[in-house]
């Protein structure tokens, strides 16, 4: 394949992301040298205009392949004298130096482009009338609109991550036969469920708060920036903030002041898995996908953990003709498009596997489909087996040949594969709202820091708001591959309540600390979170219409956490660990059965006993799936 005319020689970039990283001045330099920038406020079916800012090589003896990101964060900076640092998937220069032409766009409704915008905009299946737009309608009127303008090869990519990964999944969704490859990473796909929002139908508090402080702050009387609305905050400790704010819908408005903050209010006015939620689920409409679709996903996503899992599986199911791929690493929230991926909070890897999800993954997927490269990116799911430090890839998930087992909670703080003796009982604890468990051990302003997801939890063990489970020492390596099932046997002396599963990886007190990690953190005794998720009790039985549990009467609740593809080491033990709060991660549960927790009364949260049961006919696990 030819490459452009390079302008400077010297600019040979080891690590495309690196130069992302550091802003590279020499791939900055080749991007305005080669590349003319233009901007368009291409019309769409229903007359609005989305402004779109595009960047063509200047050779003009060529046509041209086309990576388009469509975004409701901005394509800045605006002004065709104005260029970005980086252009196409991850900033990765081989794009740039290959020739490209990098399409982005402000979503409907945001920024610079006209419109309403909706949140996660519900997808249409029928689309009658010009007036039935939605992302799939905006894409396919804007990829005719380049294909008549630009000097094009006819074949054309969409990415992003995070809401972008939302709006690349459902871009892929309008079937333009010129959208031949679709990256959706990190995908927003349902944000009730499991991506952004709630979790196990606790509300991620600090996540959203931070984030719709400032988002889509409106009213929008033109296209433009998003209003400021600044505010100062009680104090810089995210715990104590949150914990001053009381009642989230009440202490929230106090800085999101009604009328101020539309996407906010839909949040505390849908507590409940209803319609308006239901209306912003991707799955269902993942049919029929004609582009290639490389999924990508972390393990250690504290955003959007479900999305890519949700993506991949549904086309698995219902478009079973699309060349489907998924690849998931050891990475944070967009974390495979920076760095070398060998650091994550306290862990370390030696692999690094952020050059080689860029340059062997990602990189080839759009070249193969848009520009004739050679095939080397096949669908199925390429997985990083943590604890291990390998990938691994299979044809399907979960992994061929993995065994069904079961995780027991055992009397005396036991945790083992077989199941608990009848003359098992319970364990309990008190759950006190105004002392919730923290979600780190240490004071920080975010209220959910990336780390918190392979957080070392022996500080929560040692609380008596925590019960813990261990395995014997392991003889061999034991892998775990694949979603996570609690199944609680559990009761309250309230009427509503959180549990908060974890499971964690024990390693020995002998362990070494990380080769040349000047952090000063002690491996040794190390308790490596490897999933946790809560489950709100009230939506046991439905998550459209929530229960009361009844006082000091054992009930049963079961969900699923997200997969993991996990190695615990010869000499670890597993652990588990059960709770009823994680603040300020998730807001607080007042124990009390109530209309909505968004609008508790303070009276409302009450300390409460609860009881988690392992007995024969009530044992409590984690069901799982075991790799030979
Ligand atoms: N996943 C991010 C987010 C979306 C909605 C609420 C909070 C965070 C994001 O798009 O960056």
């Amino acid at each position: 394949m030819r490459r452009l005319l390079v302008a400077s020689l010297l600019a040979v970039i080891a690590d495309p992301a690196a130069a992302q990283m550091q802003g590279d001045p020499a791939l900055a330099a080749r991007i305005r040298q080669n590349y003319r920038k233009l901007e368009v406020k291409i019309p769409v079916r229903d007359g609005v205009k989305l402004f779109t800012s595009i960047y063509v090589p200047r050779d003009t003896t060529r046509r041209y392949p086309v990576l388009m990101q469509r975004t409701p964060y901005s394509v800045a900076p605006y002004g065709d004298t104005a260029y970005k640092a980086t252009l196409g998937p991850s900033g990765n220069a081989k794009y740039v130096d290959d020739g490209y032409i990098f399409v982005y766009q402000d979503g409907r409704g945001r920024h610079f482009s006209e419109g309403e915008f909706q949140e996660m905009t519900p997808i249409l299946e029928k689309h009658e009338k010009p007036t039935d737009v939605d992302e799939g309608t905006d894409t396919f009127d804007t990829i005719e609109w380049l294909l008549k303008n630009l000097p094009t090869n006819g074949r054309m990519g969409i990415f992003g991550t995070s809401y972008p990964g939302f709006y690349a999944s459902a871009s892929c969704l309008s079937r333009h036969p010129a959208l031949v490859a679709c990256s959706p990473q990190a995908p927003m796909t349902d944000i009730w469920m499991g991506d952004d929002t709630f979790h196990g139908g606790a509300f991620l508090l600090p996540h959203n708060f931070g984030f719709y402080t400032s988002f889509g702050r409106g009213p929008r009387t033109e296209p433009g920036y998003d209003k400021r609305y600044p505010f100062a905050r009680t104090t810089p400790d995210a715990y104590q903030f949150y914990l001053d704010m009381g009642p989230v819908g009440p202490g929230s408005r106090k800085y999101i002041t009604e009328g101020t903050g539309p996407l906010w209010e839909n949040i505390i006015n849908h507590p409940t898995y209803d319609a308006f939620w239901k209306a912003r689920d991707v799955r269902p409409h993942l049919r029929d996908v004609k582009a290639a679709v490389l999924t990508v996903g972390g393990f250690y996503d504290t955003e959007d953990l479900h999305g890519p899992w949700w993506v991949y599986g549904s086309i698995a199911k219902q478009s079973p003709a699309t060349q489907n791929s998924l690849i998931v690493g050891p990475w944070s929230h967009g974390g495979w498009s920076r760095g070398d991926g060998t650091v994550l909070g306290n862990l370390r890897w030696t692999y690094k596997t952020g050059p080689f999800f860029r340059d062997s993954v990602e990189y080839p997927f759009f070249a193969q489909h848009l520009a004739g490269a050679p095939r080397t990116v096949e669908p199925g799911v390429t997985v990083f087996r943590t604890g291990a430090d390998r990938w691994d890839r299979y044809p399907t998930w979960p992994a061929p040949g993995a065994k069904k087992a079961a995780l027991y909670l055992q009397p005396g703080g036991k945790l083992s594969f077989s199941p608990p003796p009848k003359s098992g009982a319970f364990d309990q604890y008190v759950s006190d709202p105004a002392k919730p468990v923290p979600v780190v051990d240490r004071i920080e302003g975010q209220g959910m820091p990336r780390d918190y997801i392979t957080g070392d939890q022996r500080f929560a063990a040692r609380r008596p708001d925590v019960l813990v489970y261990q395995s014997d020492v392991l003889t061999e390596d034991l892998t775990i591959s694949g979603p996570l099932k609690p199944v609680l046997h559990v009761s309250t002396s309230g009427t509503d309540a959180d549990f908060i599963v974890k499971l964690i990886d024990v390693f020995p007190d002998t362990a070494k600390n990380w080769p040349g990690d000047q952090s000063g953190f002690i491996v040794g005794g190390y308790q490596q979170m490897v999933r946790g998720e809560p489950f709100r009790a009230r939506y046991r039985r439905s998550f459209e219409t929530p229960s009361a549990m009844v006082p000091n009467q054992a009930d049963s609740l079961a969900f699923e956490m997200v997969s993991v593809h996990h190695t615990f080491k010869k000499g670890h033990r597993l652990m588990v660990q059960v709770q009823s709060s994680w603040f300020p991660h998730i807001d607080r549960n007042p124990q009390t059965f109530v209309p909505s927790i968004f609008f508790a009364q303070p009276s409302d949260f009450k300390a409460a006993t609860m009881r988690v049961y392992h007995t024969a006919a009530q044992a409590t696990r984690i069901e799982v799936l075991t790799l030979p």
